[in-house]
């Protein structure tokens, strides 16, 4: 049913419209607008972003907007991998739902020249932010579409001023067992925290952004508020939630799911429909929201479709052996 809504959009649509609800409601009616952004049970809303920029069809070259029907909010803050909160896909919505997001600080090391403390209001300047509408494709096969609104990396990175010697740049999840019931958890196989890395030229790539939102809203803890990296060429654990550290540091970093298997996620995790996972196929993905009757499966795209933008950040590299 929601099928194709967008691609009845105009441009004049998307810029004219104050927020995602009353751009819906106009183009789709009242009924479609809500059942996209229908909130999970329970659930109070978020603080509505404004003054963002939209994406629009003009950026689809740029890899920053798609046609595709985009994953219903519910499903978006319903079904998540956020395993401080617990392995169920359920679980990170119904044990986040105190979670603190406020305040947040950011520390950042390493190879800089503006090392310390930011905080977040510093750290997200709303004038920064951008919506992106991305694929989001998770190593187990299953991927959504997503609105984000977020800031681009690089902006955030180059106020912090790599030094020569930064070739990688190293993020860090919070650690709050307190809150976070997996964390505390005596039978959790992961280390905590949480932690994932880029290439520096990877995070410095204009596709690569801090989302602090979804659906024109502040992000729901779920989904990694108030900070977290979205890097939507690879496999959905590179983008971690929640983030409290960023290092700019000189090798590879250590990172959660390689360390766990290094056989089964590589470092890289570029979305590659030719290397299958040990354990599974990667030539193809259930988009959400997927039933039973309707599984909705579609054929996985080389950098989930974004190889136009980023193939050449790996000319000469034999991506079999770098997975
Ligand atoms: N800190 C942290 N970040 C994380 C994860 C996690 O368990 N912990 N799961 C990852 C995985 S496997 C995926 S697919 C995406 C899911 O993001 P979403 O729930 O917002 O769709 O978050 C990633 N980031
Ligand atoms: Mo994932």
């Amino acid at each position: 049913m929601l099928i194709k809504q967008r691609a009845l959009m105009t441009e004049a649509d998307t810029t004219n419209e104050a927020d995602y609800l009353s751009r819906r409601q106009f183009v789709t009616g009242a009924a479609a607008g809500a059942a996209l952004l229908a909130l999970p049970e329970g659930r109070a809303e978020t603080p509505r972003l404004t003054g963002y920029r939209r994406a629009s069809s003009s950026m689809a070259k740029q890899g920053f907007f798609t046609e595709e029907a985009l994953t219903p909010f519910t499903d978006v803050t319903s079904y998540n991998n956020f395993y401080e909160f617990g392995t169920a896909k359920t679980d990170p919505a119904k044990y986040s739902r105190n979670f603190v997001t406020e305040p947040w600080s950011v520390v950042v090391d390493g190879h800089c020249d503006k090392p310390g403390r930011y905080h977040l209001e510093d750290i997200v300047r709303d004038q920064q932010l951008e919506e992106r509408i991305y694929r989001l494709r998770c190593v187990e096969a299953w991927s959504m579409v997503i609105p984000w609104v977020g800031l681009p990396l690089a902006t955030l990175l180059q106020r912090m001023a790599p030094t020569s010697k930064a070739k990688y740049v190293a993020f860090t999840s919070v650690y709050a067992p307190e809150q976070m019931p997996g964390q505390r958890s005596a039978s959790s196989f992961v280390e905590w925290p949480y932690v994932e890395g880029l290439r520096l030229d990877e995070a410095m790539h204009p596709l690569t952004i801090m989302a602090v939102g979804l659906y024109g809203r502040r992000a729901l803890p779920q989904n990694g508020a108030p900070l977290r990296l979205v890097v939507p060429w690879k496999y959905g654990f590179k983008s971690a939630k929640s983030i409290v550290k960023i290092s700019f540091t000189e090798h590879q970093p250590a990172t959660t799911w390689n360390q766990l298997s290094a056989k089964e996620y590589g470092f890289f995790a570029n979305v590659n429909p030719t290397v299958s996972h040990p354990r599974w196929s990667q030539s193809t993905e259930r988009r959400l929201p997927s039933t039973l009757f309707s599984p909705n499966r579609i054929k996985t795209e080389m950098f989930n479709g974004y190889g136009e933008q980023v193939a050449g950040l790996y000319k000469g590299m034999d991506l079999d052996a770098y997975y």
